[in-house]
């Protein structure tokens, strides 16, 4: 088979073998511009604003730093969210697993993806094992921007600018008092929209959280909610029902995010947007999600729809259905995405990667600023994540 066309149009080898394929079929690329060694290391970064949500809270952001080096001496970088600190462990291990087959192949992040998914075909690109899929993809679409002197969004084809943000730090389950003042501080950090996790054992206090934060944040602000899927339908349906006045912009995860068929009867029945997608799992779960009227808006998470290459379809996926989409944490990477997306919606905004970065995010009326330099514009803070390390 031609090479050439081998890469763009159809499987090159059967599943399974990576590295040596990809090298030959790249022999006309830059030979500097292949995977060297990927590192993955594990630190533990303190919350400014610990969240406590209905269904568990994150006291400490454990992620996982992704270096991918080149011959070249490009380096891309991303970084992977745990979740729990546990996580840590089994995620480095699975990023290493699957970085050594690509070593010495070209960097093209496609057909990088490509080969991880079909070495990840039996055992399910889900989970853990598609977050280090994620993570591995994201940094070889740095290393690329890098190597071409672009930021993300140039070389996806768009161009540096804002994106709308929401402040998501905080404002977890507390007190209706406590929420209201958060909410302002939030509001004061420089946003014009802030999200308030719901989830109280009592339909009522959820309401009074609500009112207390309208009240406080005023009119004008945007209010986002989340219930990180604690409710049944039924119940969903009811403390729906009792919210639907109070101006939500959206309610998020009202019911557990797998039941795709209960999310559609919750969105049918209440005029609040129905927000689901941190829990797709790649654009192939989205699409039946979509299919399925399961949400309003759609917000998928990068570690979990498949990285940058998953976004990208995921995003064509949701101009197809004619539906807004949002992004659900690692802000560095969403801005490029968001900027590069049909239907873009809002950035969720988290500071939770913010202590291990020589430059976080500016924010600036409201808006995240996509940083105008090569690649997603990460670099680390060597001192902090040695402090972090762990
Ligand atoms: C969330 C997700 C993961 C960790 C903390 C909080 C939440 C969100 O569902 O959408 O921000
Ligand atoms: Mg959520």
């Amino acid at each position: 088979m031609d090479p050439k066309i081998g890469r763009l149009v159809g499987p090159i080898s059967p599943p399974g073998t990576t590295a040596s394929v990809l090298c030959t079929a790249g022999m006309t690329a830059d030979p500097a511009l292949r995977i060297r060694t990927i590192d993955a290391r594990p630190v533990l970064v303190p919350m400014r604003r610990p969240l406590r949500t209905s269904t568990g809270a994150v006291e400490q952001a454990p992620l996982l730093l992704i270096d991918l080096h080149t011959e070249a001496g490009v380096t891309g970088l991303s970084y992977l969210f745990g979740l729990q600190p546990f996580t840590l462990a089994p995620l480095r291990s699975l990023v290493e697993s699957l970085a050594e087959p690509i070593a010495g192949a070209e960097l093209a992040p496609l057909e990088i993806e490509r080969s991880l998914r079909s070495r990840l075909a039996l055992l399910g690109a889900h989970n853990l094992a598609g977050m280090a899929l994620s993570g591995i993809d994201m940094a070889a679409w740095d290393a690329l921007a890098r190597a071409h002197g672009m930021p993300l969004v140039t070389l996806l084809g768009g161009r540096p600018g804002r994106v709308a943000a929401y402040n998501s730090n905080g404002l977890g389950i507390m007190p209706p008092a406590e929420a209201a003042a958060e909410a302002v501080e939030l509001v004061a950090e420089g946003f014009g929209a802030v999200k308030v996790r719901l989830g109280r054992a009592s339909a009522v206090d959820d309401l009074a959280a609500v009112r207390a934060v309208r009240e406080a944040i005023g009119p004008d602000v945007v209010l986002m909610s989340d219930f990180n899927q604690y409710l049944s339908v039924a119940a969903a349906l009811e403390r729906g029902r009792m919210l639907d006045g109070e101006g939500l912009a959206w309610i998020e995860e009202p019911v557990r995010a797998d039941d795709l068929a209960g999310c559609a009867r919750v969105t049918a029945a209440l005029r609040t947007p129905v927000q689901i997608g941190e829990n797709f799992s790649g654009p192939f779960q989205m699409r039946e999600s979509l299919v399925m009227g399961a949400s309003d808006l759609v917000m998928p998470d990068l570690q979990r729809i498949g990285g940058v290459s998953g976004w990208l379809r995921a995003a064509a996926l949701a101009h197809g259905f004619g539906v807004e989409m949002s992004s659900h944490l690692f802000p560095e990477y969403s801005a490029h995405l968001l900027a590069a997306t049909p239907t873009r919606h809002w950035l969720e905004y988290v500071d939770w990667a913010a202590p291990v970065l020589r430059e976080p995010l500016a924010v600036e009326d409201g808006h995240v600023v996509v940083p105008d330099r090569p690649g997603a514009g990460l670099e680390w803070d060597e001192a902090a994540v040695a402090r972090f390390r762990a």
